[in-house]
């Protein structure tokens, strides 16, 4: 199950976010609904604002969605509703819970990410069992607000060279840069304003995948 699972995490070139606050007044719900249909098939709920209930709610509904489109379901910090939902993984960061609890809490079977923003982070993302690493953020974002500087293309060099786990590279990137950041070896992009933010999400979705899919097919 989950050799399969990090198998389509490996081939899948798009990693979509959520952000209700960013959404143009559309629930996370609809905005995960709008990505579905674009063809994305990875997902990740992130939602810092929201009571527990809430969020719980939430991802209850969208754990049947993706299940019902093949999609894989993340959810960022919240390991205990990622058990009570049976999503596929969680996102933490290097602030978060230690990855080692996370793995005892949820087990082998949950997808495990990890936020890296440094070579030294990178190889201890190795040793303590992560599945996937985050990598960025390559440029400046506005979206999360804790974030660290920009890491640009130095460490992202750095992890398409030395990475053994796969990876998505976040920060800034959007339809009209995403073309440098694949020509420096990054394969899975991922995104939040640039679709939960645009007029059209589901129009913005595949106007995406299709730009990676033709990279991906031309290189
Ligand atoms: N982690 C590192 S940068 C970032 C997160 C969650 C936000 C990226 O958002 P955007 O809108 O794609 O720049
Ligand atoms: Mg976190």
């Amino acid at each position: 199950m989950k050799a399969e699972k990090l198998r389509l995490l490996k081939e899948y070139n798009l990693y979509c976010i959520t952000a209700e606050n960013l959404s143009r007044g559309r629930s996370n719900i609809e905005v995960v609904e709008k990505m579905l249909k674009s063809g994305v098939k990875i997902i990740q709920y992130r939602e810092k604002k929201k009571t527990l209930r809430e969020k719980l709610l939430e991802c209850e509904k969208i754990r049947q969605m993706t299940l019902d489109y093949g999609c894989i379901f993340i959810i960022n910090d919240n390991i205990e509703i990622a058990k009570m939902v049976l999503a596929d993984g969680v996102h933490i960061g290097q602030d978060d819970y230690p990855l080692e609890r996370v793995r005892d809490f949820l087990g082998e079977e949950y997808i495990i990410g990890l936020s890296t923003h440094s070579r030294e982070q990178l190889y201890d993302a190795h040793k303590i069992g992560a599945d996937y690493i985050g990598v960025g953020p390559i440029f400046k974002t506005f979206t999360k607000e804790d974030v660290c500087d920009p890491v640009g293309f130095e460490y992202l060099d750095i992890a398409v060279k030395e990475s053994k786990l796969p990876f998505v590279t976040i920060g800034g990137i959007k339809e009209n840069n995403v073309e440098n950041v694949l020509k420096r070896g990054a394969k899975c992009i991922a995104m939040v304003s640039e679709i939960v933010g645009a007029e059209d999400i589901e129009g913005k979705g595949r106007a995406i995948l299709d730009k990676l899919n033709n990279w991906r097919d031309k290189n």
